[in-house]
């Protein structure tokens, strides 16, 4: 199929995805759900939403003052993100630039943010290695490390519990991640975009050398090649002001806005991209799973294609997915589709394998 035949068919399906089934805002629910109904309503459709009285038994809501979290954790040393800019793991020029990571004690980083010490630089407390569970397990009996009905509606605990606290400045880049993510604002807001997976013809990606910023004694920062890496697939489109002349396709795109407050819950499903924001000193706790199960309709084709990509050389018969699909039942195929790919899910290796990507999806898209 023509490369332009395949780019219209990806934008219309984009667009019909809007129509059928996104919803033009983020939902709001008044309680937790129970499993069944969160899997069917929210999961198996891939939609986010916010959650409401998720979490109204956690003793961190009233507990997490900067007074309390000095006195139980203000020597611990974690580990913490440094930029000039608030920009960490973002696209600056023909670079993929990654934070300064620091360790310095709870209570270093609480005087920054509060503003008894004045530092150069944006702090961010913000590593994804379920730091809330290995760099700072006194916390834990202030909240749960899973949450239940969503434990029992993916068949399993999170993968990483994160503990988040940042300033204003410090900004999440546009990105997508293959896991099912709960976040619990436990004080502050915080503002995210949200693009649905199907918003990915209109999403530039590039390929970037990557780098990471050091501080100099003069204060500044410099941004230092890691010569030993590849090379990074990152959006260098910023959504805050996205530039149409260089990216015009993003006009089609039609992201969604939404602010979590203190004791409320964004469910953001799997491979949705986001880019996020916060108000100063804001502290959440994020879930994140990554499924090997379960989803239907129109997330079964967006699994597909994944599973399409994660090839490890790119080579795939299309007829032996295709017979498969039209041997299963819809839950059956995804269960399929999902063994075999979102697992393995791996966003490089569906950039670098971008065309082939496209040029089988579409196929496979009128076959189911
Ligand atoms: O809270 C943030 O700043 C970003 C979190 C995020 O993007 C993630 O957990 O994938």
């Amino acid at each position: 199929m023509e490369s332009v035949q395949v780019q219209k068919r990806l934008a219309d399906f984009s667009l019909e995805a809007h129509d059928l089934y996104l919803n033009k805002s983020v939902p709001h629910l008044d309680g937790p759900p129970k499993p069944l109904q969160f899997y069917r309503d929210w999961i198996a459709p891939n939609k986010p939403c916010i959650i409401h009285n998720a979490y109204s038994h956690w003793p961190a809501l009233s507990r997490w003052t900067p007074k309390y979290l000095r006195e139980k954790i203000g020597s611990k040393v974690i580990s913490v993100a440094v930029t000039p800019n608030g920009y960490a793991d973002a696209v600056v020029g023909d670079r993929f630039v990654m934070p300064e990571e620091r360790q310095m004690s709870f209570s270093a980083v609480l005087d920054i943010i509060e503003g008894m010490v004045q530092k150069n630089g944006v702090f961010y407390v913000q590593k994804q290695c379920s730091n809330l569970l290995q760099e700072l397990p006194e916390l834990v009996d202030d909240l749960e490390p899973h949450v239940p009905w969503m434990s029992t509606a993916l068949g399993k605990s999170p993968d990483a519990v994160n503990f988040w606290l940042g300033e204003a400045k410090a900004i999440t880049s546009m990105h997508k991640d293959p896991y099912e993510n709960l976040y619990c604002v436990i004080s502050g807001e915080k503002h995210f975009i949200l693009l649905p997976p199907t918003d990915r013809p209109f999403i530039p990606y590039g390929l970037y050398q990557s780098a990471v910023y050091q501080e100099q004694d003069s204060g500044e920062f410099n941004v230092i090649d890691n010569t030993d890496s590849q090379k990074v697939p990152w959006i260098p489109l910023d959504p805050l002001n996205p530039d149409l002349e260089r990216f015009p396709q993003y006009r089609l795109a039609q992201p969604l806005c939404c602010t979590v407050k203190a004791g409320e819950m964004l469910y953001l499903p799997s491979l949705w991209f986001h880019h996020v924001q916060q108000s100063h000193g804001c502290i959440a706790e994020v879930l994140s799973a990554a499924v090997h199960g379960g989803s239907v309709g129109l997330s079964v084709i967006l699994h597909l294609y994944l599973s399409t990509t994660d090839q490890p050389d790119g080579n795939i018969n299309v007829n032996d997915i295709l017979e498969k699909v039209k041997s299963r039942h819809t839950q059956q195929i995804t269960v399929y589709l999902i063994t075999n790919g979102l697992h393995k899910s791996n966003s490089h290796k569906e950039e670098t394998n971008q065309y082939f990507f496209w040029t089988l999806t579409v196929p496979i898209l009128m076959e189911v």
